[in-house]
């Protein structure tokens, strides 16, 4: 019954003790104890060092992620044995402080008590709602949406919840965290002062600052599933830093997000009313080239997507001479801007999924 668990468990341990350069032995008497702990306890516990190589093993094998050269640099909070509302809210708070780092931003992941842990024990199981840690609001309004569209469902939930924000297009919404199926969600406010946020200003255009755009430093996809060996947690929040194009080509640009490149077009100069003037794309570039000026002028860690891409390139390289078959997803890993200037647009990838990985889940909420 527990034959898949089992299997799973194998494939990583031997994996990860080969990794390590420890001998076959090894690994097969580690296997042996984890055999042992799953035939009388149904599921198995980690050790903190799997726990840590595992997790970077799932960023290694994260199809769509062009920023996997670092993947062995990645800071591994263990906290399986926090399990009340107030202690999962002072983790992820420390994860901000200690991943935002004053703009240093440093590649880290928090690591919470697996969902199988929760299988017998009257559901214990902690989900966090928030599709990032730090995210923008989004409110409908009479006048169409002000804030972040993406953040709409989740906003609303908040609200159900009775928080309130600011009502400004930049609150920053609330951790939500469940523990237990049936429990109902708790909700804090993070303080300000952990939230590290840039306003947006471009080197040669000086009007730009006026249109009060502005972003937080620190993308931490908090949904996501973690699964290492057959062990799933399914509360794993991780960050590293920004590539510009993911807030300047997608987040403020996207018509079904901030919307922002017929306003930038128009503060240019830009004839809006023909395609032949390119003003979407030359929106777009001024956009980007402000995004990741101002981040760099803040002292924030970004990464602009052709050095992205050379660091994948190195990465690919890296992995080729570790014997490891790169994995990717194509659709995912070309930049939305001027993919085609980059090597990656040019080459091929494999898109089969190896574990460990993250996976996406259900939300918990409607
Ligand atoms: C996706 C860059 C760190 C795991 C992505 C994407 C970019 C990116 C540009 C595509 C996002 C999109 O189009 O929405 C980077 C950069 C990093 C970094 C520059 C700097 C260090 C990490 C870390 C992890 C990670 C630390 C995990 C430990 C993932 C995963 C996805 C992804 C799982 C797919 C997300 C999804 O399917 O929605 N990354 N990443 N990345 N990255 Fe990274
Ligand atoms: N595009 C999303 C973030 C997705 C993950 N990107 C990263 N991850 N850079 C956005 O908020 O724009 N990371 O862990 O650094």
């Amino acid at each position: 019954m527990n034959s898949k668990l089992l299997e799973e468990a194998r494939a990583f341990i031997y994996t990860c003790y080969s990794e390590w350069g420890r001998s076959e032995e090894e690994a097969a008497s580690r296997f042996e104890e984890i055999s042992r702990e799953v035939s009388q306890t149904g599921t198995y516990t980690h050790h903190y060092e799997e726990l840590q190589h595992g997790a970077k093993m799932a960023w290694r094998n994260s199809n769509r992620c062009i920023g996997r050269l670092f993947w062995n640099t990645l800071q591994v909070f263990d906290e399986r044995d926090t399990a009340a509302p107030e202690g999962i809210r002072d983790a992820l708070l420390r994860h901000i402080r200690y991943g935002t780092n004053e703009g240093k931003i440093r590649p880290t992941i928090t690591v919470f008590a697996p969902d199988s842990a929760a299988e017998g024990t009257n559901n214990r199981r902690i989900h966090l709602w928030n599709h990032q840690l730090i995210r923008y609001a989004g409110y409908e309004t009479g006048a169409g949406v002000l804030g972040d569209p993406h953040s709409l469902a989740f906003t609303r939930t908040c609200m159900e919840l009775g928080w309130r924000g600011q009502g400004t297009a930049f609150d920053v919404l609330p951790l939500v965290i469940q523990t237990g199926d049936a429990a109902e969600p708790v909700w804090f406010e993070i303080p300000q002062e952990d939230v590290l946020q840039v306003p947006l200003k471009h080197p040669d255009l000086s009007w730009f600052e006026d249109l009060k755009l502005q972003w937080y430093a620190v993308p931490i996809i908090s949904d996501m599933r973690l699964e290492i060996g057959g062990i799933t947690y399914g509360a794993a929040p991780f960050n590293g830093w920004y590539m510009a194009t993911e807030i300047g080509a997608r987040n403020l640009a996207d018509e079904q997000r901030y919307h922002m490149l017929p306003k930038v077009a128009s503060c240019m100069g830009l004839d809006t009313g023909t395609n032949a003037s390119f003003w979407k794309d030359r929106a777009l570039l001024e956009l980007n080239h402000a995004v990741h000026h101002s981040f760099r002028e803040a002292g924030v860690s970004i990464v602009d997507h052709h050095t992205a891409a050379q660091q994948f390139q190195l990465f690919e390289q890296q992995e080729k001479q570790c014997g490891r078959p790169v994995t990717g997803d194509w659709t995912w890993l070309i930049p939305p801007v001027s993919p085609a200037v980059t090597p990656i647009f040019h080459n091929q990838y494999e898109n089969t999924w190896k574990t460990p990985n993250f996976f996406y889940q259900d939300k918990p909420y409607k």
